[in-house]
């Protein structure tokens, strides 16, 4: 879009008179904040209407990305920037007085998401919207988004997100498109006259789902595409006699209803079969995919040919029950053939897996499914005894294995199972993760349906996580290598040439300092630390989880605070450790590494003897906000997860793109972080993902042989249990237990040695300011593959089969 200083001023200045009878001069940041978000609403408004005509226009075959979480993070910053207005309107408010910096703090972040998953998503819509891909989100708005974290006292305390509280700017409601889902009653199969079958399904609760669009605004290229967030109401039943006499029901289930859309549920990783949750599924899917078919009709597309025009991909298998939903639809509403319908059906959706954990796999208890889902749970059965057929005719009578394989069986519905019968492809999100569904979780499938499986490593948008969050890089890269990269992101690599050029190293290490400074500040007014923007800053944030090993983190710092206290003069480069990660509420051990990283950091910050060597900060609240000021100012990037289980990771490549260097197990996406830089400029340490399987499958781990046979080891866990740090009785009875007594799952203490000599290398790298500044360059250059936008081209062309238009 182009516009000039002036022209913006004007409408800035008309925008805050028609919004609040007031001048500028008199307004506050947050009347600007509204002021030019409503502005930039309109400024989208136009190019979203012509993108979504043109689709229709040219019948271009569109991509829904279903997702229960999408974890967007604010839309302003981004939005002036994909529009390419963000200096001019900078410029224009400076003018005016104003501060652009200040006006975007006043945004709510909106949490829809957990972590990687929910990111990974609005990674992928910023992409698509970018790479002209006809992308569009669906998904729930909820009402609640993750919890705020508050730290008190050291341990976390969840408040609730209440985001909308105040009006959110960029959604548009769309009455007009809101559809009915129906829940609970009876269903069955009645005979018709000619002996076929009518599909029943009777006595339902209506659930209203009313849509609320928000644009996704393209990389200057005249592309907007939508994400579409459904919120659950009571249905008006004024025209609907029957429903005239449930309207007195219906009202008093108006919470019931309203719930469904309240809260995200705040597990990542963890499943927990609540009906609350399925209801909260069926209800995006069951409203996505009728509006996808209604608009298909309106088109004047025949339903023959809906998988010509539509992909939906299943974002994990919350989902799933898109499957069986879409074949109720083109069957029950539209009267297909089972054959016709499962062949679009097949041919329309496509499935990526996220973790090989087993306590994440879906699985729904038939009795609550049968009961919220009656028709679905019906046309699963008939899709598994279907299912059960191809089986038995590969494998004959071997019971076991078909039961093994099964969607229904053992009294659940495996939602998995279902996703890789019912859909044309999956996929793993890292070749190492791909690798391992097909030899190990998945195998069976694999050799069912080799050609269905496929790898797409994750990406993250190059446009949040550099351009808007390090500006100061993007700058020094423009002046270097030209901004092709902006558009190009694999252009980076460009940058390589200057890695041994003193004058290129000096700029990028002042501009790490520099960001290092304003996170220092940061740290110092939420946690009144002060910590030395001279130290190295070694940063440790994600999801707070076993298997992600914070806890070898600190328990490394707990061993260097012990050589420092037995040799004082200890030389040792000063380090500021810095952690940030939410719990799930209900994941108590996780719960206690925050309480045991608080208790070491209150010590170890507080104890003279240490002489400021070791800094600890614990920032509350992680969200992408946060992420955006801390991952520019990183040097050390922790990706120390227990080999095999990080199915890919992304804060990684931000880490990466933003010229830290990586301290990692050759788990996910670190293979191929090394892969692309070279062992010279990454740090790898602990077990193989050989030593990890055998040992899960034949046993022969003794954590407690290591606590005996290693004394720095058996100091550290000692420390937990005896009172050497203080505040932490139970949590350190408890952390000991999981690693001695329940013999360390994660291998934690297996890894402590490599670890301990990992972190000792990288000291010793970051020493030699020429080494260091020039692995920096390595890792900037190299990270152009990580983008989202070779991601999604990927999965257009391999997956989706949708064309790109640029116009
Ligand atoms: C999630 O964020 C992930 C997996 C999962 O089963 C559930 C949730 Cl909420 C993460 C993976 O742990 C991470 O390795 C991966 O990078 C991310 O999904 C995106 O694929």
């Amino acid at each position: 879009m182009i516009i000039t200083k002036e022209q913006f001023k004007k409408d800035f200045e008309k925008k805050m008179l028609k919004l609040y009878a007031q001048e500028v001069e008199d307004s506050t940041v947050h009347m600007q904040y509204f002021t030019l978000g409503y502005l930039m609403k309109e400024y989208i408004s136009e190019g979203w209407a012509k993108t979504t005509n043109r689709y229709t226009k040219y019948g271009e075959k569109q991509v829904y990305y279903f997702s229960i979480e999408f974890l967007l993070g604010r839309l302003l910053a981004s939005n002036l920037l994909n529009l390419g207005i963000r200096n001019t309107v900078s410029d224009a408010l400076k003018d005016m007085g104003l501060s652009l910096k200040e006006i975007e703090d006043v945004e709510v972040d909106p949490g829809l998401g957990n972590g990687g998953l929910g990111r990974l998503a609005a990674c992928f819509m910023d992409s698509m919207a970018s790479s002209g891909i006809p992308g569009n989100g669906n998904g729930i708005r909820y009402k609640y988004g993750l919890f705020q974290q508050k730290i008190v006292d050291g341990y976390q305390v969840e408040l609730p997100e209440n985001w909308l509280r105040d009006d959110n700017v960029w959604e548009i409601r769309k009455s007009d498109k809101a559809v009915k889902v129906k829940f609970y009653g009876d269903a069955w199969m009645k005979p018709r006259e000619d002996g076929s079958l009518e599909p029943i399904h009777t006595d339902y609760q209506e659930v209203l789902a009313v849509p609320y669009d928000t644009a996704l605004v393209g990389y200057e290229n005249k592309t907007v595409n939508t994400l579409r967030l459904w919120n659950a109401e009571v249905p008006n039943y004024t025209d609907d006699i029957q429903g005239e006499l449930n309207f007195n029901k219906v009202l008093l289930n108006k919470r019931e209803i309203e719930s469904i859309s309240e809260v995200l549920y705040p597990d990542d990783s963890h499943h927990e079969g609540r009906v609350l949750r399925l209801k909260q599924e069926y209800f995006f899917v069951s409203a996505g995919l009728q509006s996808i078919v209604a608009q298909h009709k309106d088109a004047g597309h025949p339903l023959s040919e809906l998988h010509n025009y539509v992909a939906v991909h299943i974002n994990d298998t919350h989902p799933a029950v898109a499957i069986p939903e879409l074949m109720r639809i083109l069957m029950d509403e539209e009267g297909m053939e089972w054959a016709e319908a499962w062949h679009i059906t097949q041919n329309t959706m496509s499935y990526t897996n996220h973790t090989i954990m087993s306590e994440a796999l879906e699985k729904w208890q038939i009795d609550l499914f049968k009961e919220l889902l009656p028709r679905i749970y019906l046309i699963i059965g008939e899709i598994d005894r279907r299912f059960r057929e191809i089986l038995s005719s590969k494998f004959g009578e071997d019971q076991n294995q078909i039961e093994k394989m099964a969607i229904i069986s053992g009294g659940y519905v495996r939602m998995a199972h279902l996703c890789i019968h019912g859909t044309h492809s999956v996929n793993g999100v890292a070749k190492l993760h791909t690798e391992l569904l097909k030899s190990q979780e998945l195998r069976d499938f694999y050799m069912l349906y080799p050609y269905k499986f496929n790898n797409k490593t994750n990406g993250i948008t190059h446009r949040r996580w550099l351009m808007l969050a390090n500006p100061e890089l993007s700058d020094l890269l423009d002046e270097t290598i030209g901004n092709s990269w902006r558009r190009n992101p694999q252009d980076l690599k460009l940058f390589k040439k200057y890695k041994r050029d003193p004058e290129i190293q000096k700029k990028v290490e002042q501009i790490k300092r520099n960001n290092k400074e304003k996170l220092a500040a940061y740290i110092k007014e939420k946690n009144g630390i002060i910590v030395d923007p001279n130290s190295i800053f070694d940063v440790h944030v994600k999801r707070l989880h076993a298997y992600k090993r914070q806890l070898l983190n600190a328990l490394h710092i707990l061993h260097q605070y012990h050589e420092i206290l037995e040799n004082p003069n200890f030389e040792m480069l000063p380090k500021t450790y810095i952690f940030a990660a939410k719990a799930a509420p209900g994941y108590y051990f996780a719960k206690e590494i925050i309480k045991f990283i608080n208790a070491l950091a209150e010590q170890i910050n507080n104890d003279p003897r240490v002489e400021d060597r070791i800094k600890i900060v614990f920032l509350e609240n992680y969200s992408v906000t946060l992420a955006e000021q801390i991952i520019p100012a990183s040097e050390v990037s922790e990706q120390i997860s227990t080999t095999t289980k990080e199915a890919s990771g992304t804060s990684n490549m931000k880490f990466m793109m933003n010229g830290a260097v990586t301290l990692a197990t050759l788990d996910g996406a670190n293979v191929e972080i090394l892969e692309e830089v070279g062992h010279p400029n990454i740090v790898i340490f602990g077990m193989t993902e050989k030593e990890v399987l055998n040992y899960y499958r034949n046993g022969g781990y003794n954590s407690r042989e290591i606590y005996e046979s290693d004394a720095r080891v058996k100091r550290v866990l000692d420390s937990l249990t005896n009172g050497f740090i203080k505040g932490i009785q139970v949590e350190g009875q408890d952390i000991f237990k999981n690693l001695i007594d329940y013999n360390d799952e994660f291998f934690v203490l297996k890894d402590f040695d490599s670890y301990v000599a990992a972190q000792k290398k990288m000291e010793d790298l970051y020493r030699d300011r020429f080494t260091w500044n020039k692995m920096s360059i390595e890792n900037i250059s190299s990270s152009g593959v990580f983008s989202s936008d070779v991601t999604v081209m990927q999965y257009a062309s391999g997956v989706w089969d949708t064309r790109i238009i640029e116009r």
